[in-house]
């Protein structure tokens, strides 16, 4: 507990016209007085079982961090499943992800001043003299502007900022002479010419080496930009003016806030996602705290801390009230339209508004924190992840999780306004999750589908930056870092800067509006710096309390309704009936609809509403009748389960949704694309058969390896290079005539995952893999005789990546050359597995475009709870049967969505 801010008291107790200094440092302390004020609630962790969990979490960003400088160094990212680094233009464009690498080291960058939180000075010191020695700024590459600010510009930044701190502490960085803060100086510069736009809102891109207007640019052609990415510079912007004394940077990042500021929708006081750089029109007119506008409203509320500047707190303050009427629907946040602030413009949530909590701690406003945050919980102990998106029902919307911190973040600024035990508890299960599922041999792969636990050969550079930093300080205590964390202010990137900065440079313009602003409302600092004395006055439940009726929200039942429930009940009114809860032979639900559009405006906005989920719930659940994707999950040595491939499903052969799942050692096929009898039948015997895409139909290969006696079959794409982290997967069509002669299971993968296999078997010769709907949780008896260790593991998986060119494979034919002669002299529609040349009924059906895959998750179903605790106790009365022994409740799933569906039916023939 910070002394300096105990003496001083916060909350009500903040002067109204406080010195900004004042107001920033006691910002600070309330994160984290409230700690020693705890004193009953959750069971308390011991000391030394928080020492325990950072010495954990200092172990796994070892082994993220040390994968990266062994195996990708000097590249931008790690791609931890293939072990070698991302280099842009050497890899398939993934798109705008892509836009954040600059070939400029940036996990190095990204990860400075994480090692200085953790303690790990020596390799900090060592890591900034590979930045000054090996980065290069200048090159003729296109990155996001707002990638690269909050980044790059943030990296160098903290890395300054920790730099200056050690050096003054006399023992390391004594060579320091600011050459990071040069650095940025550089980058700083080299931004700017995206600003050069009539409203000063910033191009999203920018080309490092020729800026913006020459032709060799390659971008300047833009026309919108998103609001997070426009209104997420001040924090860098400002503190580099500061610290380098050229105002420059701090005037166009105010300029770009003043603009966005000038353009809120003025009755609903919100910002849309997109907005015309040119012309400042909204382009995406849909509002939420989540992707595309989050760290907005962060660097509201953040430049006040740093900055001291009123207007940015009256601002964020306006924002709050608005976000708080419409968007937040506790425990939902959910999106709405600027114009029209009462109609929901989604029926999901995105991942990235799980960093709002955090800033409501920050805010001071604890209850619908520890409320979302709870929630979000929920959902995570479904998933083990958060996945990038999910519905007002919990289900899955978007399976993805690249291993983002949000959730962490909010988790320890949860902690330290509550000093709430649980949150360590949220912590601990983080950290068990990441170990479990996310953990590969060479480093920490991001979740291709948090359902089936399938990985994606990407960690990308703010794992490093901001997981481990949050995690470490969630369990550590004030003497395990070596620095007063009090003293600094966190980016969105969780890079430091310190709140000295505020009394620096002053000679800034402020914001030339600013008499607007300059009588304050008492109101807005009634809750800008609560004095956890007096939000917990009596009772130190509090935050479970608040917890308590979420506890479920997820897993027991469905939340139907819930939303503006509370409102509802309190004005006596009914809840607004939703498209999802509708029942057509409900005669209350059709007098309402009746009165939709007729009565007045609110049935109006009612009605609208209804058609618009409607809509969407529809081709929701079309989507849903499509098959879901599967994993094909390496269970030998030296794998153990802990490399899950996303696979394509068939639309034959073995449902592997309905049956346990098929394991067995691979074999590849002869002749390797299995289109006639195979010469090989006694190495398939009783095994996983690997087969090459083309030149006749999946069913064909199928029944071929199935008369050879295979159990299973994997067919591989035979276009090289191809991969599910760019091309959207697909289901393997039948032949268009009946196939339910084909028994066994088969599965796609492509190119890139089916060389994973194809390496390990050059590599280990027997490799045993498990075909599944969802991965098995490790073999724990396997697990005990390996302990995961950085260096053995990412020894395997360089070996298996190195040996790649060197051995044969096990197969006479290698799939390498088989390739290259697999292109059939003519494509006919018989001959081909590809949809572009086949019939309808041949076609690859694709579920999985845009990414917006759906659930196929029943949980709001009793039944399906029931089977998952029992599955669960099955599991817990003996910790080895996880392989093979979950059960999969995919009837009460269907029954769940015939009913919606019959629901949808009976509401088509009374035609509305
Ligand atoms: C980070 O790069 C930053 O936190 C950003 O503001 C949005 N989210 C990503 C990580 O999820």
């Amino acid at each position: 507990m910070s002394e300096a801010g105990g003496g001083r008291g916060c909350g009500s107790s903040v002067p109204q016209r406080a010195p900004w200094s004042l107001v920033a440092a006691t910002a600070a302390f309330c994160l984290v007085s409230a700690t020693s004020v705890w004193t009953a609630g959750a069971a308390p962790m011991s000391r030394e079982e928080r020492q325990k969990l950072g010495n954990q979490v200092l172990e796994m960003f070892d082994h993220a961090y040390g994968n990266y400088m062994e195996h990708a160094y000097p590249a931008d990212e790690l791609m931890p499943l293939t072990c070698r680094g991302r280099v842009r233009g050497q890899e398939p464009s993934r798109g705008d992800v892509d836009d954040a690498l600059g070939k400029f080291s940036l996990t190095l960058i990204d990860s400075l001043d994480t090692l200085v939180v953790l303690n790990k000075t020596k390799e900090f010191e060592d890591a900034v003299r590979k930045v000054l020695r090996d980065v290069n700024l200048d090159n003729d590459v296109v990155v996001s502007v707002f990638e690269t600010n909050i980044r790059v510009l943030g990296g160098l930044l903290g890395g300054h900022s920790l730099a200056i701190m050690l050096k003054e502490k006399g023992e390391y960085m004594q060579w320091y002479n600011d050459e990071l803060l040069q650095m940025a100086k550089q980058l700083g510069y080299k931004l700017l010419p995206a600003f050069n736009t009539t409203s000063g809102l910033p191009y999203p891109r920018i080309n490092l080496k020729f800026g913006i207007r020459k032709p060799e640019a390659r971008t300047g052609t833009e026309t919108d930009t998103c609001t997070a990415c426009a209104g997420t510079l001040i924090l860098e912007f400002a503190a580099l003016s500061r610290f380098t004394g050229a105002t420059i940077f701090e005037e166009y990042a105010r300029k770009a806030l003043d603009f966005l500021w000038e353009k809120r929708q003025r009755s609903s006081n919100l910002v849309g996602v997109t907005i015309n750089i040119h012309t400042g029109d909204w382009v995406r007119k849909d509002s939420g705290v989540g992707a595309g506008i989050d760290s907005y409203y962060e660097y509201l509320l953040k430049a006040y801390v740093l900055l001291g500047d009123d207007s940015f707190l009256e601002r964020f303050n306006t924002h709050y009230d608005a976000i708080m009427r419409y968007i937040s629907q506790p425990p939902l946040l959910l999106d709405v339209h600027i114009h029209k602030p009462m109609l929901n413009a989604r029926t999901w949530m995105d991942a990235l508004l799980a960093f709002f909590p955090g800033l409501q701690v920050l805010k001071g406003d604890i209850r619908p924190a520890i409320e979302t945050h709870e929630m979000l919980y929920q959902v995570i102990k479904k998933h083990n992840f958060l996945p990038e998106a999910f519905t007002t029902d919990f289900r899955v919307h978007w399976a993805q999780h690249p291993l983002r911190p949000e959730f962490a973040e909010s988790t320890y600024f949860l902690y330290k306004a509550t000093g709430d035990p649980y949150y360590l508890e949220v912590g601990k299960t983080l950290i068990e999750n990441l170990n479990k599922y996310a953990r590969v041999p060479c480093g920490f792969a991001a979740m291709k589908d948090v359902r089936t636990g399938s990985h994606e050969d990407r960690m990308d550079s703010f794992f490093l930056a901001e997981m481990f930093k949050y995690l470490y300080l969630l369990f550590a205590d004030k003497e395990d870092i070596i620095f007063d964390i009090e003293d600094y202010i966190f980016t969105t990137e969780a890079h430091l800067l310190p709140l000295w900065l505020s009394t620096t440079n002053q000679s800034i313009s402020k914001k030339n509006t600013t008499s607007e602003y300059t009588e304050l409302d008492d109101s807005n600092f009634d809750w800008t710096c609560p004095n956890t004395q007096i939000l917990f006055p009596n009772d130190p439940l509090y935050a479970q309390s608040i917890r308590e009726p979420l506890k479920n929200v997820v897993d027991k039942s469905c939340p139907r309704g819930i939303i503006r429930v509370e409102e509802s009940f309190r004005s006596g009114a009914k809840p607004p009936l939703r498209a999802r809860d509708f029942m057509a032979t409900n005669p209350e639900h059709l007098e309402i609809l009746k009165k939709m559009g007729a009565a007045s405006s609110i049935d109006a906005e009612d009605g609208l509403r209804f058609m618009q989920e409607m809509i969407e719930l529809s081709s929701q659940q079309q989507k849903e009748q499509q098959l879901p994707p599967r994993a094909v999950q390496i269970v030998s040595h030296p794998f153990f389960g802990r490399v899950v491939l996303t696979a394509g499903p068939a639309q034959f052969g073995l449902d592997l949704s309905k049956h346990k799942e098929t394991r067995g050692f691979v074999a590849s096929s002869k002749p390797y694309n299995g289109c006639s009898e195979l010469t090989n039948p006694e190495a398939v015997m009783g095994k996983i058969a690997l087969i090459q895409r083309g030149q006749c139909m999946f069913a064909e290969k199928a029944r071929n390896i199935q008369n050879a006696g295979a159990i299973g079959g994997i067919v591989i794409d035979d276009n090289e290079g191809s991969s599910s982290d760019t091309a959207p997967l697909f289901q393997m069509a039948g032949d268009g005539k009946d196939t339910d002669d084909i028994k066994i299971p088969m599965l796609f993968l492509f190119s890139k995952e089916g060389s994973i296999i194809l390496d390990a078997i050059r590599e280990y010769e027997e490799v045993e893999v498990l075909l599944s709907d969802k991965a098995k949780d490790r073999d724990p008896e396997m697990e005990n005789e390996e302990q995961p260790s950085s260096e053995n593991d990412s020894q395997s998986a360089e070996q298996i990546t190195s040996s790649s060119q060197e051995v044969d494979l096990v197969d006479q034919e290698s799939p390498e050359e088989s390739s290259l002669n697999s292109q059939p002299e003519s494509l006919s529609p018989a001959d081909m597995d590809n949809a572009a040349s086949v019939s309808p009924s041949e076609q690859i059906s694709n579920p999985m475009e845009n990414h917006e895959t759906t659930s196929l998750d029943g949980e709001c179903t009793d039944l399906d709870n029931q089977l998952q605790e029992q599955s669960e106790t099955e599991e817990d009365s003996n910790p080895n049967v996880s392989w093979g022994k979950k059960v999969q409740p995919i009837d009460s799933i269907l029954a769940d969505w015939n009913e919606d569906i019959e629901a949808f039916e009976m509401m088509e023939k009374d035609e509305l």
